[in-house]
């Protein structure tokens, strides 16, 4: 048993909540992260702040267990020291247009109370490419024939958005919560982008009504697994889409709402004028270096980031990739310290309870790569500075692809652009033509890099000690040029 448990329950009139945030992608992510600074503000301020829990895509056996549970959400957040469980009870409904029609779900927006719609839909829900609208892309071109039938968030914004111009309703505030540079922005971009495609007036209006904030969040939410399950049933705890999580959170937001919000900041969470400073340090810092030990340590075997960094040789390259090659890209505020944020960093990965799967953060990284390791990479080809470790990173995603391991096990690949990844793989002989191909037709690398020597060459060279020494001799060698 943990040292501590420690339970929390609602301390607010939950018969007091009224539909005020709609949450598009409720996965395990929204449980631990927006229910739980909804639920810590509403103990301290009251009032009527509740959350309808949609998802659109799968998630139909999930939402029914909530409500069959009066859809109270189980989060335990655990680390070495306990357990702190926390039973959140903002959720007032949930919606899937699957199980209850799209008209029930676009309803919600003709709502008076609706003020915000917060999305946690990962960095492919966007449907963008270099920041837009990707009209390319096939659900969307769906979406833009059938606007009043969509199946992509972006085209259930819009229709949800043109229901509520057409009742006067006022505008509302679209929070993204995904990992994705300038996420407001990104968000703004497409959801106006396809908005111009199908009704100039109403794109129109949400320019007009509408706001995006930016947002920088960041908690471990692992994919609950077997140990979670067995962790949650020592502790008396049955429900079985309880979310296990680390104890760290931190939610950075642009103060830019139009119909009012809730005060999160009562509950730890920060509201700045800029986020983008934050949400580069975490992107580069923390999920770059997630997506690092993620590739490499699969190759090397390591089932779990925990198992990555209690490998020394793993550990010192995460650390030195974060201070040597992702720091240094970064401007920050004053009175942020990088070097102590790295140290947080490999101490929040080192937590034996999270069980954080390296196959899980590898999964789509085409979506990932950009904001994580490329951003930085340009910055020191500007500067004229290495960046081995980058590269060894985008080597490591590039070996991930081919779909086994150091000794020949089956990786999981998932990935939007999955099927195209395993045509390069089926088509190339594993070396240099390898990864040219990835480069040219991967979709990761933009066009000006993809040709630069000054890239390629570092990539290259990366990729061949990768498969001439393997992942684990690979990344022990980093440093010792
Ligand atoms: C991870 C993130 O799966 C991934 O790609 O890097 O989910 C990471 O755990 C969160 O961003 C932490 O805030």
């Amino acid at each position: 048993m943990p040292k501590t448990t420690t339970i929390e329950t609602p301390r607010y009139n939950r018969a007091l909540l009224k539909p005020r945030i709609l949450h598009l992608g409720y996965g395990a992510f929204a449980r631990a992260f927006l229910s739980t600074y909804v639920d810590e503000t509403l103990d301290r301020t009251g009032g009527d702040w509740g959350v309808v829990a949609a998802r659109l895509h799968s998630g139909v056996v999930e939402l029914d267990a909530l409500d069959a549970r009066d859809r109270i959400v189980t989060v335990v957040a655990a680390d070495d020291d306990g357990l702190l469980v926390r039973r959140v009870g903002c959720l007032v409904d949930t919606s899937h247009p699957g199980r209850d029609g799209l008209d029930a779900l676009l309803a919600i927006f003709e709502r008076e109370s609706l003020s915000l719609v917060s999305l946690t839909i990962t960095e492919k829900g966007y449907c963008s490419r270099a920041g837009e609208l990707d009209e390319a892309h096939p659900d969307l071109r769906h979406d833009l024939a059938n606007p009043a039938a969509p199946r992509t968030a972006v085209g259930v914004l819009v229709a949800g958005l043109r229901r509520r111009m057409a009742l006067d309703r006022g505008g509302l505030t679209i929070l993204s919560c995904d990992n994705l540079p300038e996420n407001g922005a990104v968000c703004r971009s497409v959801v106006l982008g396809f908005a111009a495609l199908v009704d100039a007036d109403l794109a129109a209006w949400i320019a007009a009504h509408v706001s995006f904030p930016c947002t920088m969040v960041d908690r471990i939410v692992p994919a609950l697994d077997e140990a979670g399950r067995t962790l949650l049933r020592e502790i008396g705890v049955e429900d079985t889409d309880a979310i296990v999580c680390e104890p760290f959170r931190q939610w950075v937001i642009e103060d830019r709402f139009v119909r009012g919000r809730p005060d999160f900041d009562l509950a730890g969470a920060e509201f700045v004028a800029d986020v983008r400073p934050f949400e580069e340090m975490k992107l580069r810092m923390l999920n770059g270096a997630h997506s690092f030990l993620a590739y490499l340590g699969a190759l090397a075997g390591h089932a779990t980031i925990a198992d990555c960094v209690a490998d020394p040789a793993f550990r010192d390259a995460a650390r030195d990739l974060m201070t040597l090659e992702q720091a240094p890209t970064l401007a920050m505020p004053d009175g942020i310290d990088l070097t102590a944020y790295a140290d947080a960093l490999i101490r929040r990965f080192s937590n034996s309870r999270l069980n954080h799967r390296t196959t899980q953060i590898a999964t789509d990284g085409t979506q990932k790569l950009p904001q994580r390791m490329l951003a930085s990479i340009r910055i020191h080809m500007a500067h004229d500075r290495p960046w081995p470790r980058l590269a060894l990173g985008l080597a490591g995603w590039m070996a991930y692809c081919r779909g086994t391991d150091d000794t020949g096990t089956p990786l999981p690949l998932n990935d939007p652009h999955a099927d195209a990844l395993r045509a390069i793989a089926a088509s190339t002989p594993d070396g240099p033509a390898y990864v040219a191909a990835m480069l040219e037709g991967s979709t990761v690398f933009p066009a000006d890099l993809a040709a630069s020597p000054s890239f390629r060459e570092p990539v290259d060279a990366a990729y061949r000690t990768l498969r001439r020494d393997g992942a684990r001799a690979a990344v022990a060698g980093l440093g010792k040029d």
